[in-house]
């Protein structure tokens, strides 16, 4: 997992819990980087999960809800380091729709090691409706949740998310149906 991921996950968690929650996390975590995480890195998935669980356990709030609160500030994180890959956007249908074949494809060039996640796209031509269909051997649907909904906060406008079909509950993939709404 890229170390921009955790890096962010570390400034989510400065920023709501203080520096020590973190530092007491990676002294139980241990991760092999000891938790000079840098952006460009590369790291192993299992060292996200663990932090997430952590949090999970000591927060006593589900490694989902986790998931999404994190992806939510994630997309911010990522929008503005990548401005230049969100701004030729002007509405979070066209952003999501363009996650796939043109901001993880740059995302590619920019990081190669990357391992990103495969999404398809059913629109049916109703402005305010789009279907994703989410596959990852990570399974971070819930993170693909929150990106969704920081999108969303990026653009100023309300959605709901429905999640018909979901890798965790033996589907293939996940079918994640939005609908968005002007503010
Ligand atoms: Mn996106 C992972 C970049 C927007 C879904 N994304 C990553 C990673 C990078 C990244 C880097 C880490 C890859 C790795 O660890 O190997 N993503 C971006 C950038 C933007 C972005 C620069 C926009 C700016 N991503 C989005 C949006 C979604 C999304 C919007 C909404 C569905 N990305 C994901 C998911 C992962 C991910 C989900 C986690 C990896 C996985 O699921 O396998
Ligand atoms: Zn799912």
């Amino acid at each position: 997992m890229k170390g921009i991921i955790f890096t962010s996950l570390a400034d989510l968690v400065e920023r709501d819990y203080g520096i020590q929650a973190w530092q007491d996390a990676l002294d139980h975590c241990t991760p092999a980087c000891g938790g000079a995480f840098t952006a460009g890195g590369l790291y192993p998935d299992e060292e996200l999960l663990d932090l997430v669980s952590y949090f999970s356990r000591t927060l006593d709030l589900e490694a989902e809800f986790l998931l999404r609160y994190f992806g939510e500030f994630l997309f911010a994180e990522l929008a503005q380091s990548h401005e230049f890959l969100v701004n030729k956007y002007n509405t979070p249908k066209d952003l999501l729709l363009a996650v796939d074949q043109e901001i993880h494809r740059d995302v590619r060039k920019l990081y190669p090691d990357t391992y990103l996640p495969s999404m398809e796209y059913f629109d049916s031509g109703e402005p305010d409706k789009l279907t994703i269909v989410y596959q990852s051997k990570r399974k971070l649907c819930a993170l693909a949740e929150g990106l969704i909904q920081g999108a969303a906060n990026y653009y100023k406008v309300d959605i709901t998310l429905l999640h018909p079909r979901c890798m965790h509950r033996g589907d293939e993939s996940c079918e994640l149906n939005l609908q968005f709404y002007e503010r």
